[in-house]
């Protein structure tokens, strides 16, 4: 399906016009846009792809639907307590029936919920059918750092993603989750990720990308991002693996053509020395 089609939908104006209801916004001020948390923060990380504006769009239409169900719920109950307690109502109605009624509240929620699975079935789609990759990388997760591969057409090298310790931090760095080595990848293209794991199951997350995806032992998973904005963005292990799973974060940096280029030159010698640790596997054979 179209992506412009897809985002240009009522979801996004139906979301908006209900923003205000949000305690939790997620509509924060571009000034404030970054890759990871900032301290008393509300709300989500700043979306950089479609898919994560679409999926903060969700949420906030979501949050819409469960406020109006549970305001009316408490309402309803509210009545009962005050009109048919036993003081104010002493002659109890002995119906048992109402066909219109059952009829109603056996229809209501059926819409509701197809209301809410539209938006939901599309946002699916658009994460589960990759579209033509500019770039593709390979992710394994491992007890406990990230390695990440690019393949040939890249520069054909490999390197190990690892935190930064307390005592290793510069000013600037942040605790938990700056690394050794930031992966790459150039803004406005397609980043097709293959992910894997090397022992046990990791979560491979980045919330600014929408991206958050399995990394399992033997199984190759893709998925895919399309970053909008330069920055350096950060996401952390989202399955429980082991002692050290707080500290695997993930730090990936969107650049400009010119800098993934001089980046990608760069990285080829750097990386040289250290060989691949896992072979790029074939796309074509992942996908049978
Ligand atoms: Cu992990």
């Amino acid at each position: 399906m179209n992506p412009s089609f897809f985002r240009g939908l009522s979801l996004k104006a139906m979301a908006g016009a209900f923003a205000a209801l949000s305690a939790f916004g997620t509509f924060a001020s571009p000034a404030l846009a970054q890759g990871h948390g900032r301290p008393g923060q509300l709300g989500m990380l700043e979306p950089v792809t479609a898919i994560a504006s679409d999926m903060h769009d969700f949420h906030n239409l979501l949050l819409v639907v469960i406020t109006v169900i549970s305001v009316f719920v408490l309402a309803l109950l509210i009545y009962v307590m005050l009109r048919f307690n036993e003081k104010a109502n002493p002659n109890p109605s002995r119906t048992t029936h109402s066909t219109a009624l059952e009829v109603a509240w056996t229809i209501v929620p059926v819409l509701i919920l197809v209301v809410i699975a539209i938006p939901s079935f599309r946002l699916l789609t658009h994460q589960l059918v990759l579209p033509a990759a500019d770039v593709t990388i390979k992710v394994t997760g491992k007890q406990w750092y990230w390695s990440y591969d690019y393949p040939k057409d890249q520069g054909d090298f490999g390197f190990d993603q690892i935190m930064k310790g307390e005592k290793d931090l510069k000013p600037g760095d942040l605790r938990l989750l700056s690394v050794d080595n930031e992966a790459v990848v150039p803004v406005n293209k397609v980043v097709r990720l293959q992910v894997t794991a090397g022992d046990v199951i990791h979560s491979f997350t980045i919330p600014s990308f929408g991206v958050r995806i399995d990394a399992v032992p033997g199984r190759l998973n893709e998925t895919w991002f399309k970053a909008e904005r330069e920055g350096l963005y950060y996401g952390q292990c989202s399955k429980i693996c082991g002692k050290d799973h707080a500290y695997m974060p993930v730090a990936i940096r969107v650049g400009s053509d010119q800098q993934y280029q001089a980046w990608l030159a760069e990285a080829k010698k750097k990386f040289a020395a250290v060989p691949p640790s896992n072979e790029f596997a074939d796309n074509a054979a992942a996908r049978q």
